[in-house]
């Protein structure tokens, strides 16, 4: 694994160029860290999406990490309506991907008014989710930050961590992030137009050990490890927890993701967190079990430090 000290990891983000909204989302950020705190609120920093790495500096092509950002959209839900826990939900800080799925998402919230003005519908279906969305913004539980490219993600995580560095945050790594880029330099600044095309990719520098030891130490880190052979997802995940020093790892397999998933702890046995076909059918979702589960587990940590 390229791992990198703290001092590599910034020269690495340094060399990124940063999103333009960087400096108003950190204001953002800034704004509503404090506010809770004051509060003494508790906060949940969840990430979610792939994370696009660009082939051009003018970006017309682009390679991507699987991901349709509903684990970390769920979740976040989940975290705000957290039935599980006793005491008071966490407030959320979301860090989403703003892709294709998302647009499209949004693009089926709008239909063309008889004046032919595009406008967002008003479709029985969808009102309890808005109403339920507006009153979460308006209530100021939830702060969305939106990327697209790793070199956005990296920024805003190293940002996000380093402010919600607080024993009563946790932090969610739901958003599946590219191990190989293009550093800015060998990139080209326009669109590629050459007869064939021969990429060589750099590894990204594994941020995952910066996160919680330089970024977030106060932090209850949850990271999530996906594998595609369901054979060699426990071992490598309890690999991770080890490596990283995080306090949880959820493992998964790309097939099972929404049915099934492990939750792996220091010094313990594995827990699996499984929604039956039953329940899948009722509308449940392993996100409610899962969130729970991390809520639960985070309240002992507190209550460990205290
Ligand atoms: O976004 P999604 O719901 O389609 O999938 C979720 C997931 C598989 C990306 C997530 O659960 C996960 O494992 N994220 C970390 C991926 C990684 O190892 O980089």
């Amino acid at each position: 694994m390229a791992d990198c000290s703290a001092l590599e990891a910034e020269g690495f983000i340094a060399s990124l160029p940063r999103p333009g909204d960087f400096d108003k989302a950190r204001e953002n950020v800034e704004h509503f860290v404090a506010h809770h705190a004051k509060e003494g609120n508790k906060l949940a920093f969840v990430t979610s999406g792939g994370t696009m790495v660009p082939l051009e500096m003018n970006t017309v092509r682009y390679l991507d990490n699987f991901s349709t950002g509903s684990r970390g959209a769920i979740s976040a839900e989940q975290f705000i309506s957290n039935g599980l826990c006793s005491d008071i939900p966490p407030q959320i800080l979301l860090l989403v991907t703003l892709s294709q799925n998302i647009d499209s998402t949004q693009t089926d919230l709008l239909e063309v008014s008889p004046s032919g003005d595009v406008v967002m519908t008003t479709r029985e279906a969808i009102k309890p989710v808005l109403s339920k969305y507006k009153i979460v913004l308006s209530c100021n539980k939830l702060l969305l930050i939106g990327y697209s490219s790793l070199f956005d993600y990296v920024h805003y995580l190293q940002l996000i961590t380093k402010l919600v560095n607080n024993i009563n945050s946790i932090v969610f790594l739901a958003a599946a992030v590219s191990d190989y880029y293009i550093p800015p330099e060998d990139m080209s600044e326009h669109k590629i137009s050459s007869p064939s095309l021969k990429l060589e990719l750099q590894k990204v520098p594994k941020l995952l050990g910066i996160v919680n030891n330089d970024w977030g130490p106060l932090a209850y880190v949850v990271s999530f490890k996906l594998e595609t052979d369901s054979a060699v997802l426990s071992e490598r995940a309890r690999n991770a927890l080890r490596h990283y020093g995080h306090q949880l790892v959820i493992a998964n397999t790309l097939s099972t993701r929404k049915s099934q998933v492990l939750i792996i702890e220091r010094d313990k046995e594995e827990v699996s967190i499984v929604l039956s076909p039953e329940e899948a059918e009722k509308g449940g979702v392993i996100e409610e079990k899962l969130v729970g589960q991390v809520c639960k587990r985070h309240g002992i940590y507190i209550n460990g430090l205290g």
